[in-house]
């Protein structure tokens, strides 16, 4: 068996936003669907050392960041040695893509292999959703995440591909982490968000079994909406989308009026993914690649 362990980072169709607790897992406070990236992933090791040590990118790790992490492993594992965890992301760091999904999933995989944890994958997406939410769904294809604290896989014959165009790459203002917490206090939508949102869950699931990539789409996107709505309507009022983001959407919603299939969703920063199905890509690739040349990335 190899030495390392590998997850990919995924995209959510449907959104994850505001927790409502710990049991110790995380209960979200709303139901989401993601779809794994088959390009973007996190690749960790773990070896014996005589401290604990994090290195992120051949770069070691200082005191907050590898407390961080720590803290994560003493929640799976009491009593061990003492270990240096050693992550690559293969994404381009200028991308802004990097993500606590693929990290923390492929440590909880790591921890399970290096100390024989013999944990299975449903246990496993557990123990990573007390690291980062979004990381509980690196584990299937298309995972539901939902409000009662299960994780599970969803089955459909789409064949759904995404791509992100890249508008920045700055570090992000606000840490999701601390973002959800504002928008769980203080915004004047929140009930609203956890009875729609629970809508399009149920729709989006419903659409992917029936194959019926419309509706998918359509219900990506009113998550989407309704998710940076609720952002807006907090105090203070905040979003992660730049003018570019919001270009970028119009485009895309134009391109469907000229009979591409092609869906937005966005996330905790401005760079704009795209839902299309993979039998369509060389087509969709053509128009994007002209007008967003070199900030493309297949996901
Ligand atoms: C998602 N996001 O469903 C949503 C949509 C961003 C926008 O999950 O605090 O890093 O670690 O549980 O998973 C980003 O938040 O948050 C996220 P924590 P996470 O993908």
């Amino acid at each position: 068996m190899d030495n390392k362990s590998i997850a990919y980072m995924n995209i959510a169709m449907i959104k994850y936003w505001c927790k409502d607790k710990y049991n110790p897992y995380l209960i979200p406070l709303v139901p989401s669907i993601s779809l794994l990236s088959t390009t973007l992933y996190t690749e960790t090791s773990i070896e014996k050392s005589d401290k604990d040590e994090f290195i992120l990118n051949d770069v070691l790790q200082d005191e907050k960041e590898t407390k961080k992490v720590f803290q994560f492993v003493n929640k799976v594992i009491e009593n061990r040695e003492c270990i240096r965890i050693i992550s690559k992301n293969n994404m381009p760091t200028a991308a802004g893509l990097a993500s606590s999904a693929s990290a923390y999933a492929a440590l909880t995989k790591e921890l399970n292999r290096y100390f024989k944890l013999d944990m299975n994958v449903e246990l496993m997406c557990k123990i990573a959703s007390m690291g980062s939410g979004s990381a509980a769904r690196s584990f299937f294809e298309i995972s539901a995440f939902t409000e009662k604290g299960e994780i599970y896989e969803i089955k459909t014959n789409l064949e759904l591909s995404m791509l992100a165009i890249i508008v920045s790459d700055s570090k992000k203002d606000i840490s999701s982490r601390d973002a959800m917490e504002i928008t769980k206090k203080t915004s004047s939508i929140l009930d609203e968000w956890v009875i729609k949102n629970k809508e399009y869950f149920e729709n989006a699931k419903r659409a992917l079994k029936e194959n019926d990539f419309k509706t998918l789409g359509e219900n990506m996107e009113k998550s989407t909406e309704l998710m940076h709505e609720t952002m807006k309507k907090s105090n203070p009022s905040f979003s992660y989308l730049k003018k570019e983001s919001i270009e970028i959407i119009k485009r895309i919603k134009e391109m469907r009026n000229e009979g591409f299939e092609v869906y937005y969703t966005t996330d905790a920063g401005p760079n704009v993914k795209v839902l299309y199905k993979k039998e369509q890509e060389a087509k969709i690739m053509k128009v994007l690649e002209k007008e967003y040349k070199g900030a493309i990335l297949k996901c």
